[in-house]
């Protein structure tokens, strides 16, 4: 086991990786930037280093100052936590470069992953079932038109280089597809300087479930089940839950076994997201997220694990703390995400915290980096804090989520508490009966003003 790890990030989830490592009696390295001085992460942590100024480009997403860091303090390994260097496969070839271990997967997994054109190649090769499309790139118009031709419209055209919904057009017919494809490609070109598109079928009601698996790296693999991620605004997620309202236990098996063996297959290191579609009793790959998901804690409440652990263990060496049948569900966890927002333009609200109270008792979680007095600044993300609460089934989950709230204060900023104050007032979210489009729909109605 290492004696001690750096973490290259900030907020709820460096304390969730400082937690972790505490327990296993590893010692932590903090970085912050200029703007982070009094941040909790900092306080947490063993040490802390300064990594450089405010913006993100100049402190957490700085590979020289972070490998910096880690080299002074001794840290033999470095989290990524999930966003900033999280998915860059040429930092961690930089870090494995210098004799310290990333506690994720390898540069080429992610390296592989991140261009979604051979994700999707990947994962069909491994039997994973995909959306029905183009095979791999598409070159120009008339090539897109006979896909279209082929598969039916609408269709969806994809941004190879893009995920998380980034550069994404649909076409509804024949008639719309030279305008979608030549926007797709010129936004791909502009956001990511590659060109290159793919084409899908377009699904219209899908819901997102997502596919937790975790490897060793030496060809065993396990799956922790499904997320229904499905309440989304602009592909920002807002809750979440794990077992799927809508998922069978039959369902999961096989799904859930056709990626655990799929990422066992190519020797797999650590925790991963299998990203699908589902509509109609089916299910369609559309990513795979190489990283701890933001969402990671409802899979550990029905569970019983510490992903984080698991993370730690198996990059330094160590076999995973479970096998598949030790694996079993147990209740229903929610998470919403608590984001410094006005509602209802969801516009970033930073600003200093006047006071905080965070909820507590049976089956609450709450993570979260704020305190008393803190001072959110302007230059990052504008999640706050997550709050995960667990019942024996989602009846109880939604009355505990609703309990946690009536608790939770904080005050000085605005934020999205009153989105979920409102969305437990709504009947679909107690059926379970939404999909991917559900959210942006109901807030066009004007729910939130
Ligand atoms: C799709 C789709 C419908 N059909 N692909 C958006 C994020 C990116 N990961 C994939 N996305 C979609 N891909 C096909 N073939 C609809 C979406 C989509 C979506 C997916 C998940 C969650 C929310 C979404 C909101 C709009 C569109």
């Amino acid at each position: 086991m290492f004696d001690k790890i750096l973490i290259a990030n900030r907020g709820e989830i460096a304390l969730r990786v400082i937690r972790a490592a505490r327990e296993m009696g590893v010692q932590t390295v903090a970085v912050h930037s200029t703007a982070d001085t009094d941040a909790m992460h900092v306080r947490m942590a063993d040490e802390s280093v300064c990594v450089g100024p405010p913006p993100g480009s100049d402190s957490y997403l700085h590979i020289p100052s972070i490998i910096a860091a880690a080299e002074v303090t001794g840290a033999q390994a470095i989290h990524p936590g999930y966003g900033f260097l999280s998915e860059n496969a040429a930092f961690v070839q930089i870090v494995e470069d210098h004799g310290i271990t990333f506690i994720g997967p390898t540069a080429e997994h992610i390296r592989v992953m991140g261009d979604k054109i051979t994700a999707k190649d990947t994962m069909k090769a491994l039997g994973v079932p995909c959306v029905p499309g183009s095979d791999g790139g598409v070159p120009d118009l008339a090539a897109a038109k006979k896909i279209g031709e082929e598969f039916g419209y609408p269709v969806i055209i994809k941004a190879t280089a893009g995920g998380g919904g980034r550069g994404m057009k649909v076409a509804k017919s024949e008639k719309d597809m030279a305008n979608a494809f030549q926007t797709a490609r010129a936004e791909a070109k502009a956001a990511f300087g590659n060109d290159e598109v793919y084409i899908e079928k377009y699904l219209t009601t899908p819901r997102h479930i997502e596919i937790q698996v975790f490897g060793d790296g030496k060809g065993r693999a396990v799956h922790l089940g499904e997320r229904d991620c499905s309440l989304q605004r602009r592909h920002q997620k807002v809750f979440e839950e794990a077992p799927g309202p809508c998922i069978t236990a039959e369902e999961r098996a096989r799904i859930g076994k056709i990626c655990a063996d799929a990422v066992a297959k190519i020797n797999y290191a650590g925790a991963g997201t299998i990203e699908f579609l589902y509509e109609k009793g089916e299910f369609y790959f559309i990513e795979m997220n190489t990283r701890l998901q933001v969402e990671h804690p409802v899979t550990e409440a029905i569970f019983g694990v510490d992903l984080v652990r698991e993370q730690i263990r198996v990059a330094s060496g160590l076999p995973m703390s479970f096998e598949q049948d030790d694996l079993t569900i147990n209740g229903h966890s929610i998470e919403v995400r608590l984001n410094a927002e006005k509602l209802p333009e969801f516009a970033p609200r930073p600003g200093k915290i006047t006071a905080f109270h965070a909820p507590g008792g049976l089956g609450v979680r709450m993570d979260s980096a704020l305190y008393d007095g803190y001072v959110i600044p302007p230059y990052y993300d504008s999640l706050i804090g997550k709050l995960i609460v667990h019942g024996r089934d989602r009846d109880e989950a939604l009355a505990r989520l609703n309990r946690a709230l009536g608790e939770l204060i904080i005050d000085g900023v605005e934020n999205t508490v009153p989105l979920f104050s409102a969305l437990l007032q709504e009947p679909a979210i107690h059926s379970g009966d939404y999909n991917i489009h559900w959210l942006e729909h109901w807030l066009e109605l004007g729910k939130l003003g």
